[in-house]
């Protein structure tokens, strides 16, 4: 039984409540959270759905309405763009899904005060099993003064975000965010159709006992981290080591459980991926805005993933987040041995 859920407060009352706290508070912000939240709703159906393909339709071709079926990132992505297109508060989005940024309108008086940047179906290879996924959304003010919104508008770096935030699709569905006053978690009660305030004001143990790296490519790791896993893997009652290692291949859900139960995720750089492998923008920001605002740290090894200028809007940055005391010692390694990977 949920029933609890019911008479709790939905993410919508919840936002509307908040609204005095967040920096520019014209309602605006508070109108844009709302149009994400439905769009997740409706990706949050889709996915849901996706093992009845044999009954639906597969990719490609048409399904009962007559409609073709897409592949799920590119539903979500033009859910997102479409749910941010109808509410009108922003001038321009980046996504994972497209090169190029994606003017709202072609309007020079545009006068939309946000960009949204978004990895719209994160994860989206663990469909087909049956694994979750998840959307990880940044919210900037606009720099530009006017018009349909430029580059330069989204190069900022995270310290200047507005809100971050993540929806997980999993066992249930989870929409997670900040706006710099703390983070909230809200599960989606499908009776309802609602997403009520389940993890309020939720905090990042400072430690805990889970590592969560594609540990495949141990060999392809710069020294300080191959030295860091072998200390997670060390016996030591004191520490409670060794650590259990889980990867699911998800970054939001090894991040949102390693938010929950305590934990480290690392993307390092690799020697094939000597940048590492996540976005700055639309993975790795929004997570790390999360984290350090539950009391957790995000860093690239020797500074914070915040404080990282982007130069374009696909820019990735390796990435060591989650609780606070395990990223300081896997920090620690990096400083003392190598950061860089060497074949
Ligand atoms: P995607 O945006 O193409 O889905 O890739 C991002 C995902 C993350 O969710 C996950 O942590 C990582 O890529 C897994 O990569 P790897 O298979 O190299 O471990
Ligand atoms: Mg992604």
């Amino acid at each position: 039984m949920i029933n609890h859920l019911h008479t709790t407060k939905t993410l919508t009352e919840f936002i509307i409540e908040k609204q005095a706290d967040f920096r520019y508070s014209k309602g605006e912000l508070t109108r844009l959270l709302s149009d994400i939240s439905i769009a997740a709703k409706i990706v949050h159906r889709e996915v849901n759905k996706a093992g009845l393909v044999d009954i639906l339709g597969d990719v490609g071709e048409e399904n009962v309405q007559g409609e073709v079926v897409q592949k799920l990132d590119v539903y979500a992505n033009n859910q997102f763009i479409a749910a941010l297109k109808a509410g009108g508060e922003v001038c321009a989005i980046a996504s994972e899904e497209n090169e190029e940024i994606i003017h709202i309108s072609s309007r020079e008086d545009d006068d939309g005060k946000y960009v949204v940047c978004m990895d719209p179906l994160d994860g989206s290879s663990n469909i087909d099993s049956n694994v979750s996924t998840g959307t990880i959304f940044a919210i900037y003010r606009r720099t530009s003064l006017s018009g349909k919104g430029n580059i330069d508008d989204f190069l900022q770096p995270g310290t200047e975000l507005v809100a971050g935030g993540y929806i997980i699709y999993g066992s249930s569905s989870m929409l997670v965010y900040t706006t710099g006053n703390g983070v909230n978690g809200f599960t989606l009660d499908p009776s309802i159709g609602e997403f009520c305030l389940s993890h309020p004001n939720v905090k990042i143990p400072a430690n805990g006992r889970i590592y969560s790296i594609n540990q495949g490519y141990f060999e392809h790791f710069p020294e300080g981290i191959k030295k860091y896993l072998r200390y997670c893997q060390e016996d030591d009652e004191k520490t409670n080591r060794p650590y259990s290692l889980r990867y699911i291949g998800s970054m939001v859900a090894d991040f949102h459980r390693n938010m929950i139960k305590g934990g480290i995720f690392l993307y390092p750089t690799t020697i094939s991926a000597p940048k590492g492998k996540l976005r700055l923008l639309y993975e790795c920001n929004p997570l790390a805005f999360i984290a350090e605002q539950a009391g957790g740290k995000a860093t690239y090894g020797s500074n914070r993933i915040l404080e990282v200028v982007p130069t374009g809007i696909h820019d990735r940055v390796p990435i060591i987040i989650g609780s606070s005391e395990m990223v300081e010692k896997a920090e620690d390694f990096l400083q003392q041995y190598s950061t860089v990977a060497v074949s």
